[in-house]
């Protein structure tokens, strides 16, 4: 069974202060994975305090592409300096966690739709190994580089591996309501669309309501829950929101 899992950038990054890890949380979400009995888990992590401050020090988003190439790499830097802290993390609680970096492995015509290699995650799975994926930035026609969420992401693998479960770790315990209660399931955005705002911190990709659009959008279902339900989520639990 593949598992596709997103570790939101907000969870295992301070995301207020620039280029600051939540070590502790990023720690126990790797001890989580560790004592996981997931035969193909594909890990995708989200930018946070990271990718986020350098996308709006360069004005990159996922429209607005940059050509300079000092702003690509210090967004794709800062990205790829955030993927071995987690894949450090993975590798304390023996997880072989190996990295895939989207820059390389992606790219976007010039309507916006992305393409992604994943030959080579799918013969890491076969192979025994946890690739972990990043936001990043991505090639795309016409505009230079513009940036890659995880969440797209996590929407590609899942089409191309045929995911059975695809979990988004949070900072919230799910998709909430106005009154801050966990909404146990979406089935269409129309449902929700009044209490999804924009995120509250820099964040260039969109916050909750560009990712219960995107994760609609899966043939599978999926789910969007705290850092606390990831051990349950990961034995197969129906834990946090239902999206789809
Ligand atoms: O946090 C964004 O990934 P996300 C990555 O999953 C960059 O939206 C480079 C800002």
């Amino acid at each position: 069974m593949t598992v596709i899992l997103k570790l939101g950038g907000s969870v295992i990054t301070e995301k207020d202060r620039p280029k600051t890890l939540d070590g502790e949380t990023l720690a126990s979400l790797a001890a989580a994975i560790g004592d996981a009995e997931v035969d193909d888990l594909v890990v995708v992590h989200g930018g946070g305090s990271f990718g986020h401050h350098h996308a709006a020090e360069h004005g990159v988003s996922t429209t607005a592409g940059i050509r300079d190439v000092d702003g690509v790499m210090d967004v794709h830097g800062a990205m790829t300096t955030l993927n071995r802290f987690v894949l450090s993390r993975l590798h304390t609680e023996d997880v072989p966690a190996v990295p895939v970096h989207p820059l390389s492995a992606a790219a976007r015509d010039a309507d916006g739709e992305l393409t992604l290699m994943t030959d080579q995650v799918a013969t890491m799975l076969e192979e025994g190994f946890v690739p972990v994926l990043h936001g990043d930035g991505v090639v795309h026609a016409g505009e230079g580089v513009t940036v890659l969420s995880g969440d797209e992401l996590v929407t590609a693998l899942a089409t191309a591996l045929d995911a059975e479960r695809v979990g988004l770790c949070s900072t919230v315990p799910g998709v909430l309501d106005g009154d801050d209660e966990v909404i146990p399931a979406i089935e269409s955005f129309d449902e929700v669309a009044d209490v999804l705002g924009v995120s509250d911190a820099t964040d260039v990709t969109g916050g909750m309501a560009a990712k219960v659009r995107e994760l609609l959008g899966l043939g599978s279902p999926a789910s969007v829950f705290g850092p606390e339900s990831l051990e349950g989520f990961l034995a197969g639990d129906d834990v946090g929101t239902r999206i789809g």
